[in-house]
């Protein structure tokens, strides 16, 4: 009887053992619980570069930035949320991700993300010579993040972006009169946009297209990553492009071929950078990751 007790106890605090190991590991700091890591997007990305100032920034040296893209992001964010584990991601607004998802930005008290920014049309040297009318319309497009995320929202649920584009611009003819205004119609004249695959910028890229369609272009899409997107329009060899988020984000790019494009001015305020976490991650700060 005795020794069965005592089998007993220690089986019992065996038992307790396990538990306390498990939830442990559970229960540990959230770099333990990540490996440290944090979950980013392509490697040319302005977000990136940023992200990695701000882990030097806070003394974040035992994290580890993961490159990827952004629809890889978003798959390992959505994997995560539907098991309520946690994740780090790099996020930014204008993004849908926060109106299917309960999101919140990590606070950055030391701003090392910086202020909000524009999104600008950039485009290359000369095209106001040889396209005005293309031009005109890449001049006076603007519109406000609402209604790119109504856009970015078509995206995600399915619709194919150049059909999203085409619905949004049927229901708001106002913003494409302001756009078109002044722009004399063409005759299939051809007109190159370059754009990376953030949703974002396939939103934006799409609705311009259709623009620019509407008084008689005939306008090619290429899907770059950001370098040749710069490049491309430096070098001439793409015609515009209205995804160059400034003056911070793509400073970088904006320096190394100043001189070389036209930059057009913003196309969008009111963007934001910074780390994402689901809502029912505890921390909230980026400090809070310095544990
Ligand atoms: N983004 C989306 C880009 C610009 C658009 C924030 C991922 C970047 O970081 O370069």
């Amino acid at each position: 009887m005795k020794k069965i007790g005592v089998i007993c106890f220690a089986f019992v605090l065996g038992l307790a053992l396990l538990a306390t190991g498990c939830s442990e590991k559970k229960g540990g700091s959230l770099g333990e619980q990540l490996d440290y890591k944090i979950t980013g997007i392509d490697p040319g990305a302005g977000l990136m570069k940023k992200t990695k100032e701000v882990m030097k920034s806070y003394g974040l040296d035992k994290w580890q930035l993961i490159e990827g893209s952004e629809a890889a992001m978003i798959a390992s964010l959505k994997k995560a949320y539907d098991k309520k584990e946690p994740i780090v991601v790099t996020g930014w607004t204008p993004h849908w991700m926060f109106a299917k998802f309960d999101l919140k930005y990590l606070d950055d008290p030391k701003n090392v993300y910086g202020d909000a920014e524009n999104i600008n049309t950039v485009v290359r040297l000369g095209l106001k010579d040889d396209e005005p009318s293309a031009y005109t319309v890449l001049d006076q497009f603007a519109w406000t993040p609402k209604d790119m995320g109504e856009v970015m929202l078509m995206n995600e649920d399915g619709t194919d972006p150049a059909e999203s584009a085409q619905k949004w611009l049927d229901n708001h003819q106002d913003k494409l009169q302001e756009w078109t205004k002044g722009a004399a119609k063409v005759n299939g004249n051809k007109i190159h946009l370059v754009y990376v695959a953030w949703a974002s910028e396939i939103a934006s890229t799409n609705v311009v297209a259709k623009a620019l369609e509407s008084i008689g272009y005939k306008v090619e899409l290429t899907q770059v990553d950001a370098a040749p997107m710069w490049a491309g329009i430096a070098d001439g060899s793409a015609d515009a492009m209205v995804a160059a988020w400034l003056p911070s984000t793509h400073a970088d790019y904006f320096n190394a071929y100043k001189g070389k494009f036209e930059d057009l001015g913003p196309n969008l305020t009111g963007t934001k950078l910074g780390l994402v976490v689901p809502s029912y991650v505890a921390a909230n700060s980026i400090e809070d990751l310095q544990n």
